[in-house]
């Protein structure tokens, strides 16, 4: 079992749980390679601003790279992991769709976190517990450096949000923090938050860079029309009847090239090294 049933129940109960050691130590050194070679690549774009919503800013650093799947085989592979699959369907169910994939990488020292918001706030999806983000620490992820907090028990409050005058595309909240628990994650560590979870991430003033790769996925039965085309080229279904392992959406059979895709970021980093 990728989850445990008190963890299943915790998600139900608090919107929230934390798988600690999901991915093991050659998986997130992939991940780490990977993210590396799309920061060295310049995929990822500074989205904080001067708090106007529209200056980018010069100070403040918050990379993003969004959506994933054409940039990166390793990123497309990773929602078809047992593993993954597993943990997703037993907190969401079964005919479920990947959403979006994205990453935030925070720079040492001036790395900008993203602001409190619900997730179903963007994808206003008609019951916030079908549809569960999944948030990945590729680096260890700790108070210091800005982790991922969620607030429990708070994910079918619908929060007034407005343009956050510190991104430029992100809308925003202000929830009472009072309640707001700080997930302190090793490397390969996941937190699984449904789309009604309140979350943010705070700022990384440490010596080194921060990174969060966070996968959305919904019930089919929640999904828009749009995801649903039969001529979609992503979205694809990562379980029940109507999941081909991604060859219907990216034209490649995905689910099982893990291990391999592993191995591969991996030695892209030794190469790298190396020179
Ligand atoms: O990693 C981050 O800074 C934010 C991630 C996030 O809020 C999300 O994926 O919904």
């Amino acid at each position: 079992m990728a989850l445990k049933a008190e963890q299943i129940q915790q998600f139900k109960r608090e919107g929230y749980t934390v798988a600690p050691h999901l991915f093991d130590a050659r998986e997130v050194a992939a991940l780490q390679a990977d993210i590396e070679r799309l920061k060295r690549l310049g995929k990822l774009r500074n989205v904080a601003t001067d708090g106007d919503g529209k200056t980018h800013s010069t100070q403040k650093v918050n990379l993003q790279i969004c959506p994933m799947y054409r940039e990166s085989t390793l990123v497309r592979a990773l929602p078809f992991v047992p593993k993954v699959v597993e943990a997703v369907t037993s907190l969401i169910g079964d005919r479920v769709i990947l959403h979006l994939d994205q990453c935030f990488l925070k720079p040492a020292k001036n790395g900008a976190g993203t602001s409190w918001h619900q997730d179903n706030a963007y994808f206003k999806i008609a019951d916030p517990m079908r549809g569960t983000a999944m948030w990945i620490a590729i680096h260890d992820a700790t108070i210091a450096n800005g982790t991922m907090n969620i607030i429990p028990g708070m994910f079918s409050e619908k929060l007034e949000h407005s343009r956050d005058p510190h991104s430029d595309h992100h809308i925003r909240c202000y929830p009472d923090e009072s309640k707001a628990v700080p997930c302190e994650l090793k490397a390969g560590g996941a937190i699984f938050f449904a789309y009604g979870t309140p979350h943010c991430t705070r700022g990384n003033t440490t010596e080194k860079d921060r990174a969060g790769l966070a996968y959305h996925f919904l019930h089919e039965d929640f999904a828009s029309a749009d995801m649903l085309k039969e001529d979609r080229d992503h979205h694809p279904y990562i379980n029940g009847a109507k999941c081909t392992g991604g060859l219907k959406e990216y034209g490649v059979a995905v689910a099982g090239t893990w291990d391999q895709e592993v191995e591969a970021a991996i030695a892209g980093r030794e190469l790298v090294e190396a020179k």
